[in-house]
């Protein structure tokens, strides 16, 4: 004690740690402080009114660590006050958060007193075991500074420190402040001088060096572009991010974790960069074909990059980051990009750049509407990008939500708040209350708009209670799907667990207290929300609204996929690797370099096919993927959602499709399962393919050839002729036994198909051995066809006379018009075989899908015209 006096005694302007505390807090733009009182903290709770801060006392400290960290997004920072390990605990997954989004939260937990800790005393709210620190540790993993404030000498200087950390890098920090810590005495002449949230400059030569880098590869490249994320926002260059549009005209994008980043009402702004997932969908082509992007506080997390479906090279590329930059592949630590933005927007001029114009952006309602009331995603964002105005908040969720909010293009000034990093769904609605007392501490007129799914609000829907009782005014839209709607795309369309209980969501406005304060809205349909969205009063937000929409449980009328997941199945091509004996199913050629594509509209088209002949429902997730191509007409998916709906009731068949990846170039094996009759399937899809309108109707467009199979066995002597047996048995007479063909000879016909280790062979028939067996005449004349790849024992020859050796004489060989077309596919060590019909395959091209699109209307119908392009 006498110590502590003598020190005291020392100080100009001696002032209680808590107050110096609160008062740097208010310095540093904070108005409010979210938490839960504990009796660890309520003593320092007292200082806060006197200190300019309003005490916000939260529903639960996971609410009001997500409030913090919402309202750390509009302001500068977030402050959250909670009680020793009970309290604290249930914020980190809150923390957390903030730590992985880069959000500046400072997190002060009241603790038992210094003496009680060192004497190690069995209180409330520990472990039991004597330990103080287990907390402090647990946080100091997802904080970027931990001061335990246990020294009265210097509290003043670990709190200046923390509060400087916290802003800096942008993260949380954990402040300890024990019970007989809060009213100890500290130096408060500091407050005289403000504290330094200034950030060190960048070494001069460094930096220059790495203006001069980045101007000559601006200068040089052909079509340069802005890609602007998640911390260019976090680390608050967004000013400098604009000056360098506006000097450069150049093109600039977002991902969507920097959606809000830049005027999206800017002649340049081009969109939302997210691989797969972009949007408008040009954006992809023309970031990913730019010889220079210039990346500005890139965070390339999984759903920001749409499941890492970049497709950009580092060697096209300029990272500029907070704490280092990165031109190609010389990483330059320690330069900030703030520094090197600002010299570049100096020394660049418009005139000595390469500027493409970007992309129009447009809120594509029209595009979007369909016939239904129904209120599709689809249509809903865009329409959404319509109703906000300048400078509105805007949050959305973990969910439908956070992945719809890509099409919409925002008006100027607006901020988005999201968390696609972290993700923990319920953060929105604390965010919201966080985000609106914000705006309402700087005495904004902005308004708050939430988008939260019904299953995102459950786990949070108690904060309504806390902006009702702060009367803050959101816009709150909690899109009722039945449940986990992201969820079920990724797994489990109908499963139990991807359902919630069915609440009445608006009532519990009035259960919060909001029955005379707040409104409630229910929007089941288009016209209904139409009618809200205009509503002049419904858009002056003067109270809490609360709006119930509806949407469908699989998103939309079918139509509508997150672009993640869309991007997910784009980059994504499940094949499996391996054949088998007994394998049926259909041999494809593609166009060179077009796999995945080829590989997955076929997969496509068999399930289109698998559906029309089987009536094998494709499995769910896939259904929607087929559902979302932009170009299916709205009735047929309307329709096939309600076919869908009736066969759902039927049992499903999964996996009815396989792709088989066989590991050569522009060949793969789609397996297929009973009922599908590979023969009968491809032979459907070509005669449609020949019936084909024109070049708009097709229904692909890397296919060529489709070579069917109904069993495989292995490529040895004897397994070609146990397989042939098997499979020619129905057609043909077959020998009893294995006999050589009896003076066939064997010559190769019409060079190879695409690839090179194909060898294709077909027997040809002399005619004088036609003549002699011309008493069989009534039987099935035939020609075999066989393809050989990466196969090396046995020769085509031995091959064609194995199975021709098997028929019976009465089947005469015809090469130009054979009945019957046994078609033979030998893949390494697998032969598989089937019969098809002569004519009908010579007519359908030898299902080469893509030369039977090409066929002009004369030859379709049997003219002669211009020879059809073959393989
Ligand atoms: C705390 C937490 N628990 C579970 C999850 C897993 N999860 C991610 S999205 C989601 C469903 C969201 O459903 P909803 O809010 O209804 O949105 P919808 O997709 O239906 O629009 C779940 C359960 C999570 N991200 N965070
Ligand atoms: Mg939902």
């Amino acid at each position: 004690m006498a110590n502590i006096n003598i020190r005291v005694q020392n100080l100009e302007q001696p002032i209680d740690v808590a107050e110096y505390l609160f008062r740097r807090l208010h310095e540093i733009g904070v108005r409010s402080v979210h938490g839960l009182p504990g009796d660890y903290n309520l003593l320092a709770l007292d200082y806060l009114p006197s200190c300019g801060l309003k005490w916000v006392g939260s529903v639960n400290e996971l609410n009001a660590a997500y409030a913090a960290d919402g309202y750390a997004r509009v302001k500068k920072m977030g402050a959250l006050i909670t009680t020793f390990g009970v309290g604290e605990l249930s914020a980190i997954n809150g923390i957390a958060g903030a730590f992985s989004e880069h959000i500046p939260v400072v997190h002060i937990v009241g603790c038992p007193s210094t003496i009680s800790q060192r004497n190690g005393m069995l209180l409330h709210h520990t472990l039991g075991n004597g330990d103080f620190n287990v907390f402090a540790n647990m946080s100091a993993q997802i904080s970027c500074e931990v001061a335990k404030l246990t020294n009265p000498a210097e509290i003043a200087t670990q709190i200046d420190h923390a509060l400087r950390v916290c802003f800096i890098r942008s993260r949380p920090v954990y402040i300890m402040l024990p019970t007989d810590m809060v009213e100890c005495k500290v130096e408060g002449a500091r407050l005289k001088e403000p504290i330094d949230l200034s950030e060190p400059e960048n070494e001069p030569e460094s930096e220059a060096y790495v203006v001069d880098v980045v101007l000559k590869y601006l200068r040089a490249a052909k079509n340069p572009i802005i890609l602007v994320d998640a911390c260019a926002i976090r680390h608050r260059v967004l000013e400098e991010v604009h000056d360098l549009i506006e000097k450069t005209n150049l093109p600039v994008f977002v991902t969507p974790m920097g959606k809000g980043a830049v005027n999206e009402e800017h002649p340049t702004y081009g969109g939302v960069y997210a691989g797969d997932g972009s949007h408008p969908h040009q954006v992809k082509e023309i970031v990913e074909s730019s010889d220079l992007i210039l990346t500005i506080g890139a965070l390339k997390s999984d759903f920001n990059t749409a499941g890492f479906s970049y497709r950009t090279s580092q060697l096209n590329t300029i990272d500029l980051h907070s704490d280092h930059c990165v031109v190609k592949y010389s990483t330059y630590p320690g330069v900030q990009m703030r520094g090197v933005l600002r010299q570049v927007i100096k020394k660049i001029s418009a005139s000595e750049i390469n500027v493409q114009p970007a992309p129009v952006v447009e809120n594509e309602v029209t595009k979007n509407l369909d016939p239904t009331s129904t209120i599709t995603q689809a249509w809903f964002w865009p329409r959404i990008g319509e109703f906000l105005q300048k400078k509105d908040i805007v949050i959305t969720e973990t969910g439908t939500a956070n992945f719809g909010i890509w099409d919409t293009k925002f008006p100027s000034g607006v901020t988005a708040l999201s968390q696609v990093l972290w993700g923990s769904i319920g953060w929105s609605v604390g965010a919201c209350q966080g985000a609106a007392l914000a705006a309402a501490d700087d005495n904004s007129n902005r308004r708050t708009i939430l988008f939260v799914g019904d299953g995102s609000f459950q786990l949070t829907a108690q904060e309504l209670s806390t902006m009702i009782r702060l009367k803050l005014k959101p816009i709150i839209f909690v899109i009722c799907n039945d449940g986990f709607t992201i969820e079920r795309f990724i797994h489990g369309m109908e499963a139990e667990y991807n359902d919630i209980a069915n609440w009445d969501f608006k009532a519990l406005v009035d259960v919060f207290g909001g029955s005379s304060t707040a409104k409630k809205f229910v929007v089941k349909s288009k016209e209904e929300l139409e009618n809200l969205l205009t509503d002049a009063s419904f858009n002056a937000a003067e109270c809490l609204q609360f709006v119930e929409l509806y949407m469908p449980k699989e998103g939309t009328a079918g139509r509508w996929k997150t672009p993640a997941q869309k991007a997910k199945q784009a980059g994504r091509v499940e094949m499996g690797t391996a054949l088998d004996v007994g394998d049926e199913g259909i041999w494809v050629t593609y166009a060179r370099g077009m796999k995945g594509k080829a590989v997955r509209e076929f997969k496509a088209l068999c399930e289109e096919y698998g559906e029309k002949l089987y009536g094998i429902k494709p499995p769910a997730d896939e259904a929607e993927a087929k559902s979302g191509d932009e170009e299916e007409d709205i009735e047929a998916s309307i329709q096939r959602e309600l076919d869908g709906m009736k066969a759902s009731q039927k049992p499903r068949v999964r996996g009815v499709f396989s792709p088989v990846s066989v590991g050569i170039e522009c060949v793969f094996f789609m397996k297929t399962m009973r009922p599908v009759d590979p023969c009968q399937l491809v032979l459907q899809i070509c005669k449609d393919a020949q019936e084909c309108p024109g070049p708009k109707d097709r229904k692909c467009k890397y296919i060529n050839r489709m070579t069917p199979v109904v069993d495989t066995e292995k490529a040895t002597e004897k397994g070609i002729e146990r397989v042939a047996r098997k499979v020619l048995a129905s057609f043909f007479s077959l020998n009893e036994e294995e006999k050589e063909a009896e003076g066939e000879e064997q010559k190769p016909v019409e060079g190879s198909d695409e690839t090179e280790e194909v060898k294709e062979t077909t027997k040809a028939v002399e005619p004088e051995a036609e003549e002699k067996k011309a008493e069989a005449s009534s039987a099935f004349t035939y020609a075999i066809r066989h393809t050989m790849r990466n196969h090396t024992i046995l020769k085509s020859e031995a091959v064609i006379k194995l199975i021709a050796g098997m028929i019976k004489p009465e089947h005469k060989v015809n090469l130009r018009t054979p009945d019957k077309v046994i078609l033979v596919e030998i893949f390494q060590m697998f032969c598989g075989i089937s019969v098809v019909d002569g004519k009908e395959w010579e007519e359908l091209k030898r299902y080469n899908i893509n030369a039977l699109y090409d066929m002009t209307g004369e030859q379709k119908s049997g003219g002669g015209g211009k020879a059809a392009k073959t393989e």
